[in-house]
This record gives C-alpha cells, structure tokens and sequence, in this order.
C-alpha cells in the first residue's frame, strides 16, 4: 500500500523542519518518541483534518497541505513519523509506541535538556487543559498547559530517555504517554594531555546521561587517519607522523546506540627535534640557550653523585661531566633502566636460556650522537666553544656540520672550533724539536672525510676510531654501535658531520700518520644528507664512500661534481655485498682498482686498518688539496650551508676587534703608542708608591720633604699619563665592551683571539728560547734580555682593561668638573658587568708587581652596587710555580677561562666571579665564589736572576691574605719552590698585623698516581707538615713571636683532608692524548672537597665591600713589607738576620774604636800647644796631618778586621751560612762604604776640633783685643766728655756704650754652626734600625711626626695588639701583669734615653 501522498508531504515537511531546527541548534537530535499510533489511527476524518491544520500552522507548508483529502487513511501517518530514522549518521530515531490512549502528539524539536512537541487541537466547545508529566530513571516532573500547539517542557537532563503522559482535562480525560530519549552532549573540556613525536593523548570529561562509550576520531588533511572508541575518557593515538597537524573529533555514544555531534580540537605532534629537546627537558632552551654562567652556577648538584635518574638530567650530567673533560661523559645511561632489567633477566636462580636471550630494549636510553647534538642546537656560541673544546680536549670528534632536523639546515660549526689550539711536530721540525701551535681553524689541513651510501656492515666509526688509534692505546674518538647507548637509535643526529685531527709528535715509531690530517665522519645515508655529501666533497682531498649493495641512489653518487678523490670502502664478507653494484659505480665514477678497498674474507679489522691507513696515508702526501676550517665558509655559502658566525652579534663583534687587531704590527711598539699609560710610567708610579711607603733611599733627607716630593713627582707623572689623548684603540675598545649583551662578549672573545693569534708567533718562539736558555743559569743577561722580550711581547685583552684602570685612575687627579673626567666615571661599571658576566678581571698587574688600587675598588664598589644585596663572596685562590697546570686546574674545575700557557706571557693576579645558585646559597654561605689565579711566579732559579723573589712574594702574600680556600699547587719536581714561597707567606703573616683570618691551606699534588703512592703519601704528607712546622718555628723565632709553634697556627690547614693528589693531565702521549680520566676524577674530589670545606667553615664576614677594604689593607701592608720579601725563604731571612746581628756587632766595635780615637785626638786637639801637650809638631797643620794618618791607620785596621771577621764568617758550618753566600759581596761593599763613612766623620770631627781650638785662641785674642778696644774708646769718650764739660746722664751714657758695642762687635766675623735638623737624623737611625722589623714598625714610624711625639706621658696602650683573637682569652687571664711589665718597661728605656741626653748636655757645657 503506498502511503497517501499528503502524508509523506507532511513528513517531508516535518523531516525539514526537524532538521533545520538541528541545525540551528547546533546540537545532535538523537530522539526517540513514544507514540499511540493506535490512537491515531482511530481518529475522526475531522480530527485528522484539524491536525493537518495544524500542521500546516506550525510548519508553514501551506502548499503541501493544500491537497490533503479527508477519507484518506491516517494510520500510515506512523510511516511519517519513522521517516526521520533516516538520520545519514544513524544518530536519531523516532518510534511509535502503540500501547498508549492519547491524543495525537508532534515532536517539533528535541535539544538536550529541552523537548518540543505540539498536540493534536480538539475542535470542540469544550475547553481542555493538558497535563504533562515527563519521567526518567533519575528525574520527573510535570507541567500543565492549555496551549496545544507548542508545547515545550524545559529542565530536562541531557542524553536521559523521559516517558510523557499527556492528560486532557475536561469532560472525559484521555492522556498521551510520550517517550522521548534527550540529545547526548558531546563530551566536554577536550585536552591534548600528551604529544609526542608520534602519539597524541586526549582527555575529556565524560558528560552526564547514559554515555556507554566515546568514539575518537584522528583525522590528518581531511582525512580519517584512525579511529578509537573508548569506555574511558582518555586515548592515546600512536604511529603518527612527527611534526604533523590532526584534528581530533571525539563523540559520546549513548547505550542506545546514538551519537553525539563530534567535539573537535586539533593538535600537532612534535617534530623529532622538538620531541628529543623535550624528551631531554630543553626545550626551553631551544630559543632561550644555554648560556655558561648557567652551566658554571653552583649547585647542589656540582658535588652530589647521585645517579641520574630520569633523562631531563641527562644534559647536566653530560655537561658537568664534559666541562670537567672527564672522557666518560658521553656514557649517559640512566641507572633505573638497564640495571635492572639486566638483574631481573639474568639474576634469576634457574637455567632459562630463553629468558636471557630477551632482556628487552629500554626506551630509557639515549644515543651519545643525539645528546651532543641537542646540546650545542640549545646552546649559545660561548657554551658551543667550550663544549668543543672540551671535546676535543677529550680527543672526541667535534661538530663541523650540525643537522637541524627540523629545517633540514645544517650549520657549519665554525665559531665552535675557533678555541682549539693545538701544538703538533710534523717530520719537518722533528730534528730541531721544534713544533707548531696553531689555532685549529687556520691550519691548512688535508681532510679525509668517510661517508655511508646505504646500508653497510661496517661501523665506518669503529673503524675510524682504529684507524686512530695507536696500537698501545685504542681510543673511542667517535661515537660507535658497540660503545655504550651506540646502539640506540639515532633522532635526530642523521647527517650530523663531526671532525677530528690526526696530530704528529714528530716520533716516526710512534706516528700513524707522519703529517697532520683532519678526518670528517658523516653520520647517516649520503642519500638523505645531500648538502653535507656535497660540502665533503668540495672541501675534501679524498672521500671514503662506504658501500655494498644495490642502492637506488647511485646516480645520485655520479652526479656530485667532486673535487676530491673518491674511494669505496666494502666488505665483501657482508651477506649484502654486491659486487656487481660495486662495478657499476666504480665504473660510473671512473675509479680504477686503487680507489677500491675491500674488507676480503682473508683480512681481519687489523689488517683492513692497516690497508685503509696506508691508502690515507698515500693520499696526504700526494693530494694538495689542503683547506683550513675558516675557508670553508665559502663552499658553505654556496650549498646553502648556515654558518653561525654570520650571527650579527658575532659579525658586529668581529668588525670591531678586528678594526683594532688590524692596526697592530709591532707588539712592542703598538704598546707603547697605543697604551702609553701602562708602560714605563705606571712602572715608575709604582717605584714612587712603593717608596712612600718604605722609605729606602731616604739618606739624610728630611723625610717630610722626601716625602712631599715624592708625592710631587707621583702626581707629575699623573699630569704626563692624563696629557695623552685617549688612544683611537682605547676608544674602540671601550665603545665595543660599552655594547649590550652578546656583542660584547663575542667582541672579547675576538680580541682575545686576534691577540693570541698575533702574540703566539712570537712568544712561542721566545719562551722556547727562555727554557733553552734557562737550563744553564750562566746567560743571566741573555735570560733577562728575553724576559723583557716575552714581556715586552705579550699583548693580550688584560693589557686593555690595564690601560682602562690607568685612564680611569689618571682621570681622578683631574679637576673634578672636567669633562674628561666625567666622561670616564662609567669604567667601573664596565668593569663590574664584565665581572658578573664571567671575564677575569686583573687584580695585580704583575708586570709592574702593583695594584691600581683606586681603579680595582671602584670595580668592587660598582659591582657591590649591581648586585647588593646578595653581595656575599668566598674567595679562593691558586698559587704555584709557573707553568705547573693551575689555570688548567682551575678550567677543569670550575668550567671556567683562564688563560692556558699557550699564546700569552701575563704575570699577575686574576679573579673571577661564579654565582652560586640560590638554593645553594644557604650551605655556601655566600652569594659568589670569587677565583683568583695567579700567574707567573717564578721558579728560584730565575727569580734570582732578576730579583723578582720581591714580586713573587708580595703577590703570594696579598693573594694567600685574601683568599678563604688557597690551593697550593705542588708539581712534583718543584715541591722546593712552593714551600719556599709558602714560607714567606707565613713569615709576612707572622710580621703583618693585618692578617685576621686564617686562610685554609689545600695542598695539591700533581703528577701523582694516588692508588700507586699512597703509602708513600702519607709519609710525605707527614714530612710536609714537618716541614712546614719547622718554618713556622723558624719565622716566629726571627719574629720574636715563639707562641706560633706550628703551621696551623698561621693557616688553617688539615693534614688529612687538605691534600690532594692529582695524576697528570694526558693520558698517553701529547698531542693525540685524551685527558687521562683519573685527572678529571681527582679534580672533581678536590673541587667537592673544596666546596665541603666552604660550607663547612663559618667565614667572618665576606661582603664584596669588605673584600675591597681588605685588599686595601692588605696591599697597604705589603707594601710597607719588604724586609722579608726579598728573600727566598725564612731560612735564608734567618741566616741572614744572623750575619746582620754579626755584621752590626763588628760595625759597632769599629765605630766605638773610632770614637774612642776621635775622642782622644780631640783631648789632643784642645790640649795643643799647652804645657800639657806632649806633641812633636808645634804648626797645628802639621799636626792635622799627622793626625789624618793616624785615623787612616786606624780605619784600614779595623776594616780589615772587619773584612776578616766577614770571611771566617763565611767559612763556618753552622748557621746555613752558605745561604747567604749571595749577601756576601754586599756585606764586603758595606764594609767600605762604613770605612768611608767613619772616614769622613772622623776627619770632620778632628777638623771640628781644631776649629774649636783654633776658635779658642781666636776668641781669647778677640777677648784681649776688643777689651782693650773698648778701653780705649771709653777713655776716649771720658776724655770728649771732660774736654766739652759735658755731664752726661746715666741714659745717655747707656746708649752711647750700646753705639761703642755694635761698633765693635761688627767689626768682627764668626763663622755661625749650622743648625741640625736632630728629629730628621733620629728618624733616619730608627728607620734604619727598624728595616728588618715587619712593615707594621715603618707604617708606625710613617703615621706620626716625630716632633709630635713624646708630648705627653706615653701610656702602653693594649688595644693595638690585641686584634689576634686567639691571644683573647690568654691576655684576659694575665691582663694585668702583662700591662704593667710592659709599661714599666717602656718606662725604663724612656728615663734611659733622657738620662742619656742629659749626660751629654752637661758634659758638652
Ligand atoms: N704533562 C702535563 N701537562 C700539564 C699538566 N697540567 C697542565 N699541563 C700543561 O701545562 C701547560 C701549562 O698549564 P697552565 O695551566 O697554563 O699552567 P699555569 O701557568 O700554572 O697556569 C699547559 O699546556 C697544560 O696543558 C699535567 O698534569 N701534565
Ligand atoms: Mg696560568
């Protein structure tokens, strides 16, 4: 039966309406109606016509409707209301159930907590109501209404199936039951919880209603690409592709089969690289970098051990370990995983072979290649430095071509080499020992690159590594299959090109290659690695191509236009190997038998090796194509290969070093044009500092002139440093560090760089001469000659910074307003951010063995500034001999750049700031670490052949005073040197009064293998403190301070703890030698230790302020000091002090001699011509003569007694006389110099004499001949008077005597004494008497005037000396006898000097 045409209208209609209101609703109609279809189907012909009426009111389908015809059936309208089951998406159903008596009911529109229907209009004139009641399992409600046409019953729970029943109230009560199913929603708050590289996982919140599942949809480029239905409310896609967008469409599925609209969101999965940073936890840095003040920050993790546990600590570990060039560090296998797997696996008590067979792979592992490579992508240029130079340090191949596998670019690491220097001897210089350093970048070098086309049995890198290697020593140089994690996958290292050098010591037995060679090694197949295969293949001399079997990409392999030799390398024992293929490709590439190298089934690795060494070999001596690093910009260029020092920091950088390094052709010469302050004028300033403090050459002079002129000429020489212009390299230079960020630091490091560049040629050439020559201690002046060249020679970024501090330091003797002046007020600043940005910044210049003192405490002052309030810093310092690996030391201990022997000549102290990281903070007690080293202290012998012992020792004392931790590094063949020095420094200590705090000793040991020696170490540690003890003794002996018995008692120092021993540096031979990992790992013990002993020790204070005042102290200290600095040890200071009590007791003899002469010769003087005189002679010039050869003879006397005393001096055994055989010759020159002296006194006194004598005879002449004038005038005044009757008053007579008187006494002439300036002389006598007391006594005698002293009763004042905390608690106890004895005793010497000088007033009068 066809359904009647009007009813399928009205569906249609119905159908339409429903379907728009879906969609504007936008919500999915999953409906079901409960229906009384029987009730419809016994309707009136006028109900059915009302209802079609009222169908036609509420959809508005007039037109439909027209032809509706009253006869026809109703029951198909059941067909009209299943029509809507026809939902595409099979998501809404309509049915009809029949088991009701209602009305007709229409659903016009069903939402999720909403339900529309309209009711069937009754034509009658009886008026109903309508009362709906809607049930559900969990909710019902009810409403009444009288409107049927739109009914609309809100408040519903979404996805809940209601039951209606629909009551008519009026005369009869007929009720429609009604059963409908509300939307499902979709599910809610879609998250993307995980991305991967290759998975995405969802996560929702499960709406309400009757949700039995959800079904999850993954859609790439409109496309479906999976789909998942879940119970749960969270999936996880996997086997996506990287770095691809999908759209993700979840929907909830009710239990009765309908189906929510979709919610959609999207997500993207990580591309590898993105997955591999953030697998690693960089991901941050891959935009921010990883910067080295970063990596250099202490932490708690710089001295814990702990494993690593998951693989975001990874990069940590890695670089901790790497910076410290520990040749482990790339062993990065987390501790969880494999262990254990392993112990489960194999640990089990029975034989089951099968179990041990599948220990599975761990996901947790990480190949070495990828880890190196995210590093240097996160990094900056100066990590990227470092790490390669680290690396390379570790004899690892370092990065030429970086992938970045995202962009598909690869950059050329050129930046990142540009620190490698390395020394090597080819054949040529074999003979004369002689050898080359260069900068790795520059060197002209073959490169001999291996590649890999295709799959290959083969590891090209194990068997580069052999090929490496020397037959005592294999060395893993590159990552390989069977190295630890080799074997994990590869993401994102592919086509990753490393570099590595083979370097000749010049030995022919020792040598695998006689010239140096670079080898490059590409990673993954030249197939995909198009541009690197390219790159290789311009810059190479030959290419190595490993290949066996069929490849599609051969035509690929014949199309490179390649400059260099191609060879293929094959293993014919691979099941794969093809030698057809092989044909194929040697023929396209024209290769004859020679290029070809096959692993045969008769050759072992060893063999093969050997072949592929000789082939190399060949093509190094007969290829000429040799490029450095820095030339293969170009080719990079040219493929499109980035290069990371286009940067424009680093280009900016390099314009501006360079516009400064251009100008410089003759080091010397250019030091002296262009950093003219720094030369011999600071030198002299420095002369002039030092002698206000010490006084030296004072003679006789009036020290207050002395002194005033000597600040006259410091401030001349000032006026001379201020009259130069400020050079155009100084103004470059300070504009270029005045640069923000990073062009600053790459511009130092240019400068840095050019300079090494520029000084190496030179240097190198002279230190080698220096050693030749310093071996035979004979060529004093040629040695000397050449360490004014080295000086002279060197030129490095300190000696800018030294040519700042002295602008800035001239300036300050400017008026204050000048313009110069305030132009330079901002230095200091500078030089603070330099500080906090990591640069070592020169605390003691060492070649002028000074501090610009004003310029380092403005720095400080600054710096305090910048970083106050956290402005707490522990100092420690290195010292030792030159040249025994302490700036190496501390470069492996705290990652930091001090400069390495190589390149440069700097004496001096330098120090460096590392920050502690805030949560470490707390132990450390301090903000900062402040390193300082110090460089270019001598070894004995050459300190005595220019006197630099005085340097060498007042730079140990002001560093060791400084300095909270002092590493003493001890090389072993130079052991004599350090305690000789350290002695010294204990010995000022002991002298100076500034010293507070202890400073911690840490002794270290190079050059000793610990495990072999430790027997022996323990006696030397015992020996050691002996020693030292012993010093301590014999300087508190000299010092008269006998309460110091032991070394601890000046420094801090803990035999058991405070010694390290520290294997050397290479293991094996230079240049191809690793560092030997017991050195990395005995460094990082002492470095652990170091830090332990830190928190440890409370610290007295240590703000940066309090740093400065005590280096001003201390400085100040120093220089008043230099009785005991010149000296080579105490030893020598005591033996010395020795000969001078002689010396001084033998002067003393000769001098009371003389005067006991001088005394009687006067007696014989004033007798002279008297009866008493018993002299031959009666002319008193005769008898001057007489008396002149009578003191010569007594003078020549007691000289050569005197002399003769010195030798047998000399020839005694005891005393360690032979220690100061040096002083012998001086004590000689003094010994005539006193001669002269009393020479010159005793004639000046007899001359005295005879003048007084002569005066005496002179005056009674006078008496005689002047009274008897006076006589006479007075007569002759009587005699006017009586002739002209005058009487005269008594006044007038006063005044005409007074006229008589002048008169005469005019006439006559005295030669006048010449007044002695007595407190000059006295001063001069204590100041020579006081030069062997410590610098405490002269800065004493420099505070006071000494006419302004004595004026009041001198009262001993304790509070001075009482600054020795540990004399505290003694002085407390035996306070009162202790004062009094010494009172008493200043008294005494007080009433002796006075009674001394009362006796010689009343015995001159
Ligand atoms: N053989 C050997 N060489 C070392 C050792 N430590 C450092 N060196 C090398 O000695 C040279 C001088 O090192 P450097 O740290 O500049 O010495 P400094 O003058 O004391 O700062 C460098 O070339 C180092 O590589 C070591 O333990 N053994
Ligand atoms: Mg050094």
């Amino acid at each position: 039966m066809t359904p009647p045409t009007w009813i399928k209208g009205a569906a249609e209609a119905l159908l339409l309406y429903l379907q728009e209101n879906l969609v504007s609703l936008l919500s999915p109609c999953f409906y079901s109606v409960e229906f009384p279809l029987k009730t419809l189907r016994r309707k009136s012909s006028t109900e059915v016509g009302a209802f079609s009426k009222w169908c036609e009111v509420l959809m508005n389908v007039s037109t439909t409707m027209a032809n509706l015809k009253e006869e026809e059936e109703f029951f198909d309208a059941a067909g009209a209301f299943t029509e809507p089951d026809c939902n595409p998406e099979g998501g809404s159903t309509v049915s009809l159930q029949s088991n009701n008596v209602s009305p007709p009911v229409a659903i016009h529109w069903v939402g999720t907590n909403i339900v529309s229907f309209g009711l069937a209009p009754i034509v009658s004139p009886v008026r109903y109501k309508f009362l709906i009641n809607y049930t559900s399992d969990t909710h019902s409600g009810s409403m009444e209404t009288r409107d049927c046409s739109t009914v609309e019953i809100v408040g519903l729970k979404p996805g809940t199936e209601y039951s209606f029943s629909i009551t008519r109230i009026a005369e009869t009560e007929e009720i429609a039951t009604l059963s409908v199913v509300t939307d499902p929603v979709p599910p809610m708050a879609i998250q993307v919880s995980e991305v991967s590289n290759e998975s995405l996982s969802l996560q929702w919140d499960k709406p309400s209603g009757e949700v039995e599942s959800f079904i999850v949809t993954c859609c790439s480029d409109g496309e479906r690409v999976q789909e998942l239905k879940t119970e749960t409310n969270s999936v996880t896609f996997n086997s996506l592709r990287p770095g691809v967008s999908y759209s993700l469409h979840v929907s909830t599925q009710l239990r009765n089969g309908t189906i929510s609209k979709p919610a959609v969101t999207s997500a993207k999965t990580m591309t590898d690289l993105e997955f591999q940073l953030e697998d690693l936890g960089l991901k941050k840095y891959k935009r921010e970098k990883i910067s080295l003040s970063k990596i250099l920050e202490i932490d708690e993790k710089t001295i814990t051990d702990q494993p690593v546990k998951c693989k975001s600590e990874i990069p940590w570990y890695f670089l901790k370990k790497q910076m410290m060039v520990n040749v482990t560090a790339r062993n990065v296998k987390l501790t969880s995983g494999c262990d254990l797997v392993c112990k489960d696996a194999v640990g089990t008590a029975k034989l089951d072979l099968r179990n041990l067979l599948n220990i599975p792979d761990t996901d947790d592992t990480l190949n070495p290649l990828d880890l190196i490579t995210a590093l240097f992508l996160c990094s900056d240029g100066f990590v990227q430095q470092e790490l390669a130079l680290k690396l390379s340090m570790c004899q690892f191949s370092v990065p030429l071509l970086l992938p970045n596998c995202d962009t598909q670019q690869c950059t050329l690491m050129l930046w990142a080499m540009r620190d490698i220097v390395k020394r090597y001897r080819p054949p040529a210089l074999s003979e004369s020992k002689g050898f080359i350093e260069e900068r790795i970048v520059n060197s002209e070098l073959p490169m001999i690159s291996f590649v890999r086309l295709g799959e290959c049995s083969l590891s090209k890198s194990e068997i580069l590594n052999k090929l490496l290697s020397n037959s005592q020593q294999y060395h893993d140089t590159f990552v390989h299959r069977d190295m630890e994690s080799g074997d994990v996958q590869r993401r994102i290292s592919n086509g990753l090109t490393e570099m590595t050098w083979y370097l000749p010591c010049g030995n022919k037995n020792m040598d695998i290659f006689s010239e140096p060679v670079a080898i490059a090694n590409l990673r993954g197949d030249i197939a995909s690695f198009e541009t690197q295969f390219s790159f290789l293949c311009q810059t190479s001399a030959a290419v190595f191509v490993f290949f066996e079997s069929e490849h599609s990409g051969l035509e690929f392999l014949t199309q490179q236009n390649c400059k260099a030799q191609i060879f293929l390398v094959g293993n014919v024992r691979s099941k794969t190997f093809s030698l057809d293929a092989l044909e194929e490709v040697a023929t396209k590439l024209c290769l004859t038998n020679n290029n070809i190298i096959l692993k045969t089934k008769s050759m072992n690795d060893a063999d093969f090796v050997k072949c592929l060494r000789k082939t190399v070999n060949d093509v190094v001596h007969s290829q000429h194509i040799k490029i450095s690093v820095e030339n293969m910009v170009s080719v990079a260029h040219e493929l499109g290969v980035l290069v990371e020092e286009d940067a424009p920091d680093c280009q900016a950088g390099k314009i501006n070093a360079d516009a400064i390094t251009a100008e410089i052709e003759n080091i010397p010469q250019y030091k002296e044009e262009h950093l003219p302050l720094q030369g011999q004028i600071w030198r002299e300033l420095t002369c002039l500092e030092k002698e206000e403090f010490r006084l030296q050459k004072v003679g006789s002079q009036n020290i207050e002139h002395y002194r005033s002129n000597l600040h006259e000429q410091k401030t001349e020489l000032r006026k001379r440093q201020n009259s130069y212009a400020m050079s155009p390299a100084m103004r470059c230079f300070i504009n270029a560090i005045s640069t923000k960020g990073m062009e600053r630091c790459y511009f130092l490091k240019w400068m840095q760089m050019n300079l090494d560049n520029l000084s190496r040629i030179k240097l190198s050439g002279l230190r080698e001469l220096y050693k030749e020559k310093s071996k035979d201690s004979g060529n004093k002046e040629e040695i000397k000659e050449i360490d004014q060249q080295l000086s002279s020679s060197s030129l490095g970024v300190e000696h800018f910074f030294r040519e700042m501090g002295q602008i800035y330091e001239a300036s300050l003797y400017l008026p204050e307003t000048d313009p110069s002046r305030q132009q330079l007020q901002h230095l200091p600043k500078l030089g603070a951010q330099l500080l906090l940005d990591g640069f070592p910044l020169e605390l003691v210049d060492g070649d002028a063995s000074n501090i610009p003192l004003r310029w380092v405490s403005d720095v400080l002052s600054q710096l305090n500034d910048l970083v106050s309030p956290k402005n707490k810093i522990r100092v420690i310092t290195v010292l030792g001999v030159q040249s025994t690996g302490k700036s190496t030391l501390l470069n492996t201990m705290f990652g930091v750049q001090f400069a390495v022997s190589s390149g440069r000549c700097t004496r001096g102290a330098f120090m460096l700031l590392i920050k502690v990281n805030e949560d470490f903070k707390k132990v450390l007690n301090c903000d900062f670490m402040m390193i300082i080293d110090t460089e270019g202290l001598k070894s004995p012998e050459l300190a005595q052949l220019d006197n630099s012992h005085e340097h060498d020792n007042e730079l140990a004392t002001l560093v060791v005073g400084l300095s909270d931790i002092t590493i003493i590094n001890i090389a072993m063949e130079n052991s004599t040197e350090m305690k000789d020095i350290l002695q010294i420094v204990v010995h000022a200590f002991l002298r100076m009064k500034e010293v507070g705090k202890k400073p911690q000793c840490q002794f270290v040991h190079q050059n000793v293998s610990d495990v072999s020696a430790h027997e022996k170490n323990l006696r030397d540690r015992k020996l050691l403190l002996e020693q030292l003890n012993e010093m301590t003794q014999a300087a508190a002996k000299m010092e008269k301070k006998e309460e110091y018995k032991s070394f601890t008692d000046v420094m801090e120092y803990n035999p058991d703890t405070g010694n390290c021993y520290i294997p050397g540096l290479w293991n094996g031979n230079p240049p191809m030698a690793p560092v030997n990992a017991g050195y990395s790992e005995a460094v990082y013990e002492l470095k652990k230790n170091i830090i332990q002993q830190l928190g440890k020790y409370e610290s007295t204070s240590n703000n940066i302020l309090e740093f400065r005042e005590w280096i001003t102290s201390l400085w100040n200290a120093v220089k008043h000091e230099n009785f005991i600095f010149s000296f080579r040890n105490s030893l020598v200071a005591d033996a010395y002090m020795r000969l001078c009590t002689e010396y001084n007791k033998w002067e003393w003899e000769f001098k009371k001699e003389m005067y006991k002469w001088v005394t009687t010769a006067e007696t014989r003087i004033s007798n002279f011509g008297t009866a008493a005189a018993t002299s031959e002679v009666s002319d008193m010039n005769e008898f001057i003569i007489v008396l002149k050869s009578e003191a010569t003879t007594e003078l020549t006397k007691w000289e050569t007694k005197l002399l003769e005393n010195l030798k047998n001096y000399f020839e005694q055994s005891e005393g360690h006389v032979y220690l100061v055989e040096a002083y012998r010759e001086d004590f000689a020159n003094s010994t005539k110099s006193l001669r002269r002296e009393i020479e010159n006194s005793v004639v000046n006194q007899v001359i005295a004499a005879v003048d007084i004598r002569r005066g005496m005879a002179e005056l009674d002449k006078i008496k005689e001949n002047h009274t008897k004038k006076l006589e006479n005038q007075v007569h002759q005044l009587i005699e006017k008077c009586r002739r002209k009757s005058i009487q005269m008053t008594e006044e007038e007579l006063d005044d005409e005597f007074a006229k008589i008187w002048s008169e005469t006494e005019n006439e006559l002439s005295f030669s006048k004494l010449s007044v002695k300036d007595i407190s000059s002389s006295v001063l001069h006598h204590l100041a020579t008497n006081l030069s062997m007391k410590g610098g405490y006594a002269r800065e004493l005698l420099n505070a006071k005037k000494l006419q302004d002293c004595g004026r009041e009763p001198f009262k001993y004042n304790p509070e001075a000396f009482m600054d020795r905390a540990r004399h505290k608690v003694k002085k407390f106890l035996f306070r009162k006898d202790y004062l009094l004895e010494i009172q008493k005793l200043a008294d005494n010497i007080i009433d002796a000097c006075t009674q001394f000088v009362t006796d010689k007033i009343e015995k001159k009068n």
